[in-house]
């Protein structure tokens, strides 16, 4: 279960460089209104890109700046490289690795090359090479005390630099210039080249040749099934397993300890982990991004595809780096992806180092102002967007899911991957294409309403649309009737916009009924549903009223409050409204015939269970009308 704040909008780039690159995109962010609950540290705020360290110079400042973020409900997370670096003297993390044996070996002293001869530890460990400028050795987590030795590091780095999440890269595992003479960051200056080679063995040279060793085929040479990871016969787990065997887990067996090391150091807090490499069953510990793209207008519709094969997976807390990795995005470019990944149940825009910056305030108002208003809505639906994430948790439920899983019959929603829904509920339909003038999508039958007027777009009948599209049409919702879907107020966090009043989207079916569930705890703590310290409340409605029911309730609730009802497909104007049995006002809008019913603020608690009703026909007493008479909108 993901905590809260980690389905708030989220920014990263890689090569801020500096603290001051760092804050002026969160104050763009900031300037122009746009919701922000998380900013990211990739590995340019480490010293030489080592873990658990801090650039002195570039970075100075960093932790009180998080701190400061903190203190206004942002959250931070950071980056963690598996591979440790071991020529620098005194870097105690590859010390403490050594001294309890923990590293990734050669299976035995005859298969070890010369080049990695003699063993600058004296031990087997075998030597690979990323970011940080030396041989580094990775840390093997199918050991019990490797888990020890990175959450004792990770609870000692907090101290140092706060952080609220983890983010693990390149732990497929990723290694440079495996097998080649050249690894490609090699220090300018440092003739001598080297790089870890695989000795010819049946492991990294099968009888057969794999897919993922065709890969990395080139002209020059053909690819071996080690190259740009580790070799296929080292050992693993005291001797106990192969890395041929295992080497998809690697980054499986990072994600469990990588949680609890966060839950060590930030103690009573849920935390949140994304992870680059998964498998199946990652999805109990961690979350996933789809990893570099491109800034390219493919990878929109692409990222689609990868969202919808992650929840299959297991893994509903994915998204795809808004506004594209690696290359330059335009403004165009990204203002479709700001509204897109909007939708995207983990929504981060990341961007490639050395690119121009494509934070959404960057480009000026032609992407702040769509950003913000697509992001409001996500914030606004939080609440549905959080239950449906309990209901994943609790029943392994998608999250995302393509139109096919709801109209398994219809034919015509199988192959749609431009389209996508948030539970059974809430279809999103983005803009795609460059200079896109039109969209063309689908409805499949169900009562579809549009999200930004209410109006009633299709009655149970599928429906092939076509719809003019401007620079400036926001990106197209549809809320599928028979749904009640909770919301809130949104606001520029959520710890603040979990302050505000509720409200709920009632879009009636053709039977004129809806129902909904909402799921609430404190968003932060661990194992909430299991402690039972947990919110849960259903609704239900029909052409003349919506009925709140708790079934589970706890105190977090009493502060909160229900601000509005709002009620699609209401076929005759309602005279008046009642609030458990008192008069209310209402307002009906005929032409959309959207029945919206607000100012319940000082009525309605969440903590109280509740029925709202309305009628075309009055059933005041004298004194009442009187007080509707107050009300003439609603006469
Ligand atoms: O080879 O940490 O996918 O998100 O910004 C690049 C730097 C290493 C790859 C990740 C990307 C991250 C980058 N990392």
């Amino acid at each position: 279960m993901p905590p809260y704040w980690s389905l708030g909008f989220q920014l990263c780039q890689y090569g801020y460089k500096n603290l001051t690159n760092l804050q002026a995109a969160v104050n763009r962010t900031r300037e122009y209104n746009i919701p922000q609950d998380v900013q990211y540290a990739d590995i340019d705020h480490m010293d030489e890109r080592k873990d658990f360290t801090v650039d002195p110079v570039n970075f100075a400042g960093l932790q009180d700046y998080f701190t400061h973020l903190q203190d206004n409900g942002m959250h931070i997370i950071i980056i963690l490289d598996p591979a440790l670096i071991t020529n620098n003297t005194n870097y105690e993390p590859y010390d403490l690795g050594l001294q309890e044996d923990l590293y990734i070996k050669w299976p035995n002293e005859s298969v070890i090359p010369d080049t990695d001869k003699p063993d600058i530890s004296g031990t087997r460990n075998m030597h690979g090479w990323v970011w940080p400028s030396g041989k580094a050795v990775f840390p093997d987590f199918f050991l019990n005390r490797t888990a020890d030795f990175w959450r004792n590091l990770t609870v000692k780095h907090v101290k140092t630099l706060t952080f609220d999440g983890l983010w693990i890269d390149m732990n497929e595992p990723a290694n440079f210039g495996t097998n080649l003479e050249k690894i490609w960051n090699w220090p300018e200056g440092l003739s001598s080249y080297w790089s870890l080679k695989c000795p010819e063995n049946n492991y990294d040279d099968p009888p057969y040749r794999t897919k993922a060793a065709y890969t990395y085929d080139s002209e020059s040479r053909e690819a071996r099934l080690s190259d740009n990871t580790l070799c296929m016969i080292a050992e693993q787990e005291d001797g106990q397993q192969l890395h041929y065997n295992v080497h998809s887990l690697y980054g499986w067996s990072q994600t469990e300890p990588t949680l609890n090391a966060l839950r060590a150091a930030v103690p009573g807090k849920r935390g949140m982990v994304i992870s680059r490499s998964t498998y199946p069953g990652s999805g109990r510990h961690a979350g996933h991004w789809l990893g570099d793209n491109d800034s390219r207008w493919p990878h929109l519709h692409e990222s689609i595809i990868g969202m919808l094969e992650f929840n299959l997976f297991g893994i509903p807390y994915i998204g795809a780096d808004i506004c594209g990795f690696w290359g330059e995005t335009t403004a165009e470019m990204c203002k479709r992806w700001m509204q897109l990944g909007a939708f995207y149940p983990f929504s981060r825009n990341h961007n490639g180092i050395d690119n121009t910056p494509q934070d959404p305030g960057y480009f000026g108002e032609e992407v702040a102002v769509p950003s913000r208003e697509a992001l409001l809505i996500r914030y606004r639906l939080l609440p549905y967007l959080y239950t449906l994430f309990h209901i994943a948790h609790t029943r392994g439920n998608t999250v995302i899911r393509p139109l096919m899983h709801e109209f398994p019959t219809d034919n015509r929603t199988w192959g749609i991957d431009r389209q996508f829904l948030w539970g059974p509920a809430f279809m999103i339909v983005p803009v795609l294409e460059e200079g896109a003038t039109s969209l063309t999508f689908y409805l499949p039958k169900a009562r579809w309403y549009d999200y930004h007027t209410g109006a009633m777009v299709t009655d149970n009948e599928a429906k092939d649309m076509s719809l003019p599209i401007k620079p400036d049409s926001p990106i197209h919702l549809y809320v599928r009737g028979g749904f009640v879907i909770p919301g809130q107020e949104p606001d520029l966090n959520t710890v603040a916009s979990r302050q505000r009043p509720f409200s709920l989207l009632v879009a009636l079916d053709d039977q004129d009924k809806a129902k909904g569930e909402l799921f609430w705890d404190d968003g932060d703590s661990v194992d909430t549903y299991e402690n039972g310290s947990y919110y849960f409340a259903k609704f239900k409605a029909n052409q003349v009223q919506v009925e709140m029911e708790i079934q589970h309730n706890n105190d977090m609730m009493s502060n909160l409050i229900m601000g509005s009802i709002t009620v699609l497909g209401v076929r005759e104007r309602p005279l008046a409204a009642y609030v458990n049995g008192k008069l209310h006002f209402l307002d009906y809008d005929s032409e959309n015939r959207v029945l919206k019913i607000d100012g319940l603020a000082p009525y309605l608690k969440m903590n109280e269970s509740f029925i709202v009703e309305w009628s075309a026909t009055p059933k005041a007493t004298e004194e009442e009308k009187e007080r509707l008479d107050c009300f003439p909108e609603s006469a």
